[in-house]
């Protein structure tokens, strides 16, 4: 973090990723670049916004250059967490899209966690749906059953 937003600040950025708490908050210099104490996919969104700003691409001169962001989404490969929550943001891979379709290298393995996490929560969601149907459904049998009864 030296004024210049380039690969270093994400190496630091993706070693903190997902860190940070009341008790051990991370800091600016660390990647927690909005101040909130957390290291996560808001921090990654303002260094891709920003990265490459301030400096020339010096990494791949030549006719292999990338474009700054190019050169992010390479490194993006290699932290699978940070790739695939990434991806999860329309707006945010938006910026990374066009690198994908030229192939720059294999693809992470997409994390446990974030596998497990929206599957069993929309599956959740569906039965709650159902269930709060089938209530609501008996319910007014229930209602018609007592004007009747009357
Ligand atoms: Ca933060």
């Amino acid at each position: 973090m030296d004024g210049q937003v380039n690969l270093d600040d994400f190496t630091v950025l993706g070693d903190s990723f997902g860190l940070g708490s009341d008790q051990n908050p991370q800091k600016w210099l660390q990647g927690d670049l909005n101040y909130n104490a957390l290291v996560n996919l808001d921090d990654f969104t303002i260094l891709a916004t920003t990265f490459g700003l301030g400096t020339q691409n010096m990494l791949r001169p030549g006719p292999d250059a990338l474009p700054p962001l190019g050169e992010l989404y390479i490194a993006l490969l290699d932290y699978p967490q940070i790739y695939w929550e990434a991806r999860g943001s329309r707006e945010l891979w938006a910026m990374f899209e066009p690198f994908e379709s030229i192939n720059l290298g294999p693809i992470p393995a997409m994390p446990e966690g974030l596998r497990a996490i929206p599957e069993p929560a929309t599956t959740a969601a569906v039965l709650a749906l159902a269930l709060a149907a089938r209530r609501t459904r008996g319910a007014r049998r229930d209602a018609r059953g007592a004007i009747l009864a009357s």
